[in-house]
Parts: structure tokens; sequence; C-alpha cells
């Protein structure tokens, strides 16, 4: 419902804070309900901002106890959102301001600010986490030093900075160096073990590294730990960045709105991106341990030392951190399966995003609530948006672009024009035209048309952006298209050359050329666009067998699958010939990385098909890609029946567990093939590779494929009964029972597992693990029944005044009705009204909900 707390804040407002703050005393007394905050800011007049101004300070939920200016009492009192202090009672040189407040932890479910989980005292602060804890100018361009200490019988006390008490990091008096703003400060107090090692810096400092767990956990946090060593070295090796503490501590949370947070020196994690055993978390599970670990120790640079002007910039420090951490995965596993697996990512997520209601600018220039702005768009597509300015300025022009960034801006809260100034500065290219990725939200669709005459190949390329809510014109943008040629016998005759497309409509010619040659275009998917061209079945399996650059070989893969799908979906064709015959080639290629022999042999999912048949101008429906899609798989598996069981059987891994990348792909190829040979032998090799598995991978692998054929009851009973005091692996039993539910039982059996006693639904993993799975199940979701819809709608409605962070999330599951038939629509519209018209929805959902309705 559209109310005052829905009004929106805009990027052209912007004012700066007219006081800087020198210095942050903080005291927390803990107590469950009863917390006492005490805050001494030190505040200084700011020369940068006009004279005279009152200060507002922001506070949500806090009982204020005492308020003091230079030790004399105030007697304002605050109202829902803050406190105002007029300029009249406000000294023109610098002043104490005391403040003390109540706040209750324990009774705080948003896990959001100052919260209890598990019995231990922990914080989340961004985006405004921090006015929920004290009166303060809650805003990243007000950054500070900080001092912390605590009262409170837990054995471990944590904040930020480096310890000044005499317990080794483990007492309760913490003091900060380096100013920060408010969304960066943590806190922590529990009963913890630390699993430790250490990290000599590149200029011989030696920093002390804990991962804090609950007793009983030290033995699943060394995979962590050795992440974050590697990527403290990378950083110093790569982008020539050294940590800057004594200590630097992580700690696991097992209620957590989101993956992690990179508190300066106390990143806080949910606890499943910090445990890992072989037993108990998969390849993927490892992978994403590795990837966000670096993530969060990459902010200390870019997003800490370097922080945002204002929320608008939130891209300046999440693309960037983002472009880092997969540059850092592509260097530990393989750049080619990376690359594959960021652009499926992508396209699942943001272009999905970018296709629908909630699309929104990787720069927004408006928003309600900024935690709905965490989104693919800016940390994905923000990524890609680097990725193409290296592309377009070099390595070296990457490189010294970066050293100047880090030069000048140190110490700062900057914004995207600061970021572009680095580049126009140090490479001396315009980036006027650049900007517009950043401003303007949509995904491009290029369209290639080329001709061969006299020696002559010549590509006519064609950009439209199409409009997006609130932006109905947009202007051409400068596209980094990354083309090479093929001869007829799959050499390279023009290696990989950057075109820049920058007009609507531009050609571009290679000459001396002896034959016509096969394109292959937008190699290592070097921009974020919709790329068509009409081309032939025998064209993209040539380029699946020749080309050199891996991601464009995977892509003709799937671009021949996608095309043999939807002809099965709009036509009933049959399963061609090419496709399987291709599949094949590749799946048995030794020469190729098992992991890139698995990502060809997946198909397409369900929700990416839909997605196509939408942008083909189809209506697509769930019911026929489901069917369409199983038929394909069907044949595929006959196509592929006799080689199927060696095949599994080479891929073995036995002996000690090898969390690497090599294996990890070995593991995925089988369980490829697994998923195949379960269509021709009723389940038997999975039941005996399920029987066997020797880590999760192999053990929550083979049970998803016997979901997936409808059996499996037996081993989910099992598994319950072996994994039932492991929180974290029961999230991937309730996971796995609704994404693998037959589309009309789908509602049915999340309804049910929603009843079972460990569906604690106010834990954000459990929550997900049922509900997120249930919209990531296509054809589940969008039964005509409408159940699923009704479904979520009323979890949604259940879980907003608990915890509208994590309910907002989950509504995006709605964000693709304007796809499918009126029918659905309808449903879905219904479902969002239902939703609309409840009172007291959060600012989250509302906002989330509204712009839905909107489209
Ligand atoms: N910066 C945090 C995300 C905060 C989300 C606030 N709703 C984690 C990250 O991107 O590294
Ligand atoms: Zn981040």
């Amino acid at each position: 419902m559209s109310s005052p707390t829905q009004k929106a804040i805009l990027l052209a407002d912007y004012t700066p804070f007219p006081y800087l703050l020198d210095h942050v005393s903080l005291h927390f007394k803990l107590h469950p309900t009863q917390t006492r905050v005490t805050a001494k800011l030190l505040f200084v007049p700011n020369p940068a901002a006009p004279a005279g101004q009152d200060m507002r300070l922001d506070g949500e939920k806090l009982a204020l106890k005492s308020l003091s200016l230079n030790g004399k009492p105030l007697a304002h009192t605050p109202d829902e959102t803050g406190l105002t202090i007029p300029a009249a009672d406000l000294p023109k040189a610098p002043f104490t301001l005391e403040t003390e407040v109540e706040i209750s932890p324990q009774t705080n479910t948003s896990l959001d600010g100052l919260y209890m989980s598990g019995g231990m005292y922990c914080t989340q602060c961004e985006a405004q986490g921090f006015r929920k804890i004290t009166f303060y100018p809650d805003r990243p361009d007000v950054m500070a030093r900080f001092d912390v200490t605590m009262e409170t019988d837990m054995p471990v006390q944590l904040s930020n900075g480096n310890p000044t008490g005499p317990e080794n990091g483990r007492g309760g008096a913490w003091h900060d160096p380096w100013p920060k703003p408010a969304y960066l400060f943590a806190l922590v107090a529990g009963n913890l073990t630390a699993y430790s090692d250490h990290f000599t810096t590149m200029s011989g400092r030696r920093v002390a590294l804990n991962i804090y767990v609950r007793p009983g956990d030290e033995g699943k946090c060394a995979y962590a730990m050795d992440s974050l060593i590697r990527s403290m070295k990378w950083d110093e090796e790569v982008y020539g960045r050294e940590y800057d503490l004594d200590i630097f501590n992580i700690v696991a949370v097992d209620d957590f709105n989101m993956g992690a947070m990179e508190n300066k020196g106390l990143n806080i994690f949910n606890s499943k991106l910090v445990l890992a055993t072989p037993e108990s978390a998969t390849d993927d599970d490892y992978a994403r341990i590795e990837a966000v670990i670096a993530h969060e120790y990459f902010h200390n640079w870019t997003g800490n030392r370097i922080t945002c002007r204002d929320w608008f910039q939130l891209c300046l420090k999440e693309g960037l951190t983002v472009y880092r951490d997969q540059q850092f995965s592509g260097d530990m596993r393989s750049h080619a399966v990376k690359r594959i697996e960021d652009v499926l990512t992508l396209r699942a997520r943001q272009f999905r995003e970018d296709g629908g209601p909630l699309a929104h600018a990787v720069r927004p220039d408006s928003y309600v609530e900024i935690n709905n702005f965490y989104t693919a768009t800016i940390y994905e597509k923000g990524a890609e948006v680097i990725g193409m300015l290296k592309a377009l300025v070099g390595d070296a022009g990457y490189k010294s672009a970066l050293d100047l960034y880090f030069d000048r801006h140190d110490g700062d809260a900057a914004t995207i024009e600061d970021w572009l100034q680095v580049f126009a500065d140090a490479t001396g290219r315009d980036l006027t035209q650049f900007k517009h990725w950043y401003t303007q939200a949509g995904t491009p669709q290029v369209t290639i048309i080329d001709d061969f005459k006299n020696g002559t190949y010549t590509l006519h390329l064609e950009q439209k952006n199409p409009a997006t809510p609130g932006q109905p014109h947009k202007d051409p943008k400068v596209i980094p298209v990354a083309v090479g040629l093929l001869n007829p016998s799959g050499d390279e005759v023009v290696p990989t050359t950057v075109l820049e497309l920058t007009e609507s409509r531009q050609s571009f010619t290679f000459t001396g050329l002896a034959a016509r040659p096969t394109p292959s275009i937008l190699r290592g998917f070097s921009a974020p666009v919709i790329l068509t061209r009409e081309t032939t079945p025998t064209e993209r399996a040539f380029l699946l067998a020749h080309d050199t650059d891996p991601f464009n070989k995977w892509e003709a893969g799937r671009a021949l699958a996608k095309d043999v799908l939807i002809h099965k979906i709009t036509d009933g064709a049959a399963t061609a010939p090419d496709w399987l015959a291709a599949i094949e080639t590749v799946t048995f290629d030794e020469t190729l990385d098992p992991a890139f022999r698995a990502l060809t042999l997946r198909l397409p999912g369900e929700d990416d098909i839909a997605q196509t048949l939408h942008a083909a101008g189809h209506v697509p429906d769930p019911a026929a890609i489901h069917s369409a899609r199983r038929a394909m798989q069907a044949d595929l598996a006959q196509h592929l029946a006799p080689l199927l069981p060696a095949l599994i059987a080479s891929l073995a891994t036995p002996g000690p567990f090898d969390p690497g990348a090599v294996a990890a792909g070995r593991r995925a190829l089988r369980l490829g093939a697994l998923a195949l040979m379960a269509r021709l032998d009723g389940g038997a090799a999975a039941t005996a590779a399920y029987t066997s598995a020797n880590s999760m991978t192999e053990q929550m692998g083979a049970l998803a494929v016997l979901l997936d054929i409808g059996q499996g009851a037996a081993q989910i009973a099992a598994f319950r009964e072996q994994w039932q005091s492991d929180r974290l692996v029961m999230d991937k039993w309730f996971a796995l029972q609704v994404a693998y539910a037959a589309p009309d039982a789908a509602a049915a059996t999340t309804k049910a597992l929603t009843q079972d006693p460990d569906f604690d639904w106010k834990n954000p993993n459990r929550f997900r693990a049922v509900i997120a799975s249930l919209s990531g199940n296509h054809a589940g979701f969008h039964a005509a029944s409408g159940d699923s819809y009704r479904l979520l709608a009323d979890w949604l409605i259940k879980l907003d005044p608990v915890n509208p962070q994590t309910a907002a999330r989950m509504s995006t599951a709605f964000e693709t009705w304007p796809r499918y038939d009126a029918d659905r629509q309808a449903l879905i519209r219904a479902q969002l009204e239902r939703i609309n018209a409840t009172a007291g929805l959060s600012r989250n959902l509302g906002e989330m909900v509204g712009r839905m309705l909107a489209a």
C-alpha cells in the first residue's frame, strides 16, 4: 500500500551531512531484552556544507534514556525514524553528543541491527541497520574512527579493528584506526571457539586470523581458512593490496539474511558459507565458500578503504568486488568454466530482472528501500560493466586505472563519476557514452547479419535498447563485441578482435579471406547483451567442435540445445540428430575438462527456456516446457545408452576427498551421466551411487537424480535419519524435495514440508530452502491451479512482519508474471494485490509488490 513510508529517495537530492564525525565511542551493556548502548559522538562542522543546518540523526526502535551535548542534558524527543537537534542548539565549534538508548536484541527478528542467533549477539548494519543500535548519521559518507567496549558474560567479545584489551582479541575492547561508515560496524559476543591461523603480509606484518564458530564446528573451518589465506595473497599479487589491521576475524552465524558481510576486520558469515566437510558440503558449496570468503575479504579495499558516497553508488563497491572475486575464482579454478557459470547466473537472474517490472539501472537514481537494491543488476551486471571497461582499455589500462583509483580515493566515499574519471585520466579515453551502462537499465539486443564478397567478410551489427520502467528512451551504448573467424576446416583465420559497436547500426569488414569464414561472435561473452543471428544447426555444431574460445564453444552447444528444445515445444519437432551427435562428441572428448563437458551435457533450465520463448514473442507454457525438456533428456539418454555405464565407472573419484576443481568436474560429469542413466535403468545406477557415496556431492547428487524420476522415498527417509542434527544438511533435505517435486505435486509437497516440525521458518536458510525452491521449480510454481502462487503469497504475508528483508527478496519469484498467459497473469496479480492490501506491510515488501503491480 502506498503510504508515507513509500517515499522515494532521489540521487538528485544528495547533500553532504553538515557535520564531520571525528570520533565515536560506543559502550554496550549486553542483555537479551535490555541492552544499553552509550554513544559519544565527537562532531566537527563540515566545511563542505552550508553552516546553520539542523542535525538529523537516524534512529529506529530505540528507547532514548539520556541525551546530552558537551555534558549538558538536552530535552529533544525522537520521532519514529530519528532525532532532530535544531541548529540553534548546536555550537559552531566541535562538540560531543552523548546518548544512551535501550534495545532488545532477542526480540529483533529482522536480523538487522543488533540481534541474537543461537544464543550469541551479532549485528548486521548494511545498509541501514546501525540506526537500530543508536542515534547516528547512518549514511556511508559519514566516516569515523570507532572505539568499542562491552560488558557481558559471553566468553568471546569482538568488534572492528584491533583489540586493545589484554585477552588477545577475545576481550571486549576494540579500536578501529580506519575511519569507516556505520554500515561497516560489527559486534559479536558469544560462546564461540576459534579456528586460528596467521598470514604474513607482503611488507612482513603478521596478521592473526580467526574463524569463530560454535564449539564442535572447529573441524569444519579448514577450507574457509585456506580460502582466506589464498585471497589475501592473491589481492597482494594481482592488485597490490595489503591487509591493514593486526587481526582478521570471521564469525559464522546460523540466522543471517544473506551470504556474508564485510564489516571492517570482522566479517560475519552465514554459517553455510563457512562450514564444510566432504561428507556434509557439496562441490558447489566449496566453490561458493571460496568465492564469498574472497569477496568479503576483497571488500577491505573495494568497499571499506574506498566506500560509497551514498547508496545509489552501491555498484561502485559491489560490481567491482564481484568482478574481483570472479577473477580470483577463475585463477583458482578454470577461467573457462567460471565464465560459463557466471554467464549462466547472469542470464538466469539479471537478464530475468532486466526484462521485467523490477528492471533498474546499475546505478539507480531512486529507491524507496535500499535493501531492495542488492540485486543481480547491481552485483552481476555491475561486474560485467567492469569487464567491458577492461576489454575497452586493455589489461594495462585497467591496471593503471585501478592503481590510480586506490591512490586517489583511499579514505574516500566515492561515486561512479570518480570511478570513471580515473579510467579517463589513466587511459585518456572518453567514457561519456560508456556511462550509459550505469544509468540506463535493460539488456541491449544485438542483431547481426553477415555477407562475404571477393574475399571480404562483413558483419552488420544493430543494437536496440528496449524500454524499461521509467526509462522509455535509451541511447545507443558502446558495446565491445569480441569476434574471431574460423575457416572451413575449423582453423582460426582471424584471432579475437574487439569490435566497438557505438552506433545503432554499424558494419565491420575483414579482408583477404580465401573462403567464407564462420564467425565466433561475442567471445567470452564480452558484453551483457542478447545476441541474435540467423544461423544453422550445422554452423552451431561446427563451432561446438572447433571454436578456440571456450565460452563460445559451450555457447554453440547451448544455443543448439535451445533451438532443438524450442522447436520441440513450438512445433513438436523430433530431437535433432545434429545435436545428439555433437553432444556425444563433447561428452566423450577426453581432451576437454570434465567440468566443461558436464556443463555442455546440462540442458537449459525451464525458466531459461521460458525467458527465451518470451523474448522471441511466444507465450511460454510451463507444462509444455517441462515435458519437452524431459523428452529431450530421454532422447539423449537413449542415444548415449551404450556408452553411459563405462563413462560413469571411469569418472569415479575414489580415495580421499579432493575439493579441487578437477575432481569436482569429474563428479559433476558423473552425475550428469547418472541422470541420463536413470532414464534407462529406472534409477538402479543412481541407487548404487547413493549407497556408495563418499561425499555430499555424490550423496545429494544421486538423491536428486532419484527424486527427479519420482523415486528416492527410502533415501529421503535415510538421509533425514543420518543428518537430523546438521542444520545445513537438513536445509538440503528440505530443498531437494521441493525442487524435484512433480509439477502437480509441488505445492502440496511444499505445504507438507512447511508443517514439518523442523521447518523453522524464522531461519532464512530454512525458509529459502523450502520457499525459494518452490519458485525455482518452474513447472511446479506455475502449475495451472495457482496453488503455488497462493502458497508463496501466504508465506510472504506471514514472514513480512518478522523479517521484511527476506520477504521482499523472496517476492521476486513473481517478477516474471508478464511473461505468462492471461490466466496465470490474473492468478499472480490476484496474489500481488492480496499482499499489497495487507495492513502494516513493510516498506521492503510494499515497494517490491508495488513495482511488480505497476507493470
Ligand atoms: N555488502 C553485503 C550485503 C549487504 C546486504 C544488505 N541488505 C555483502 C556483500 O555484498 O559482500
Ligand atoms: Zn559485496
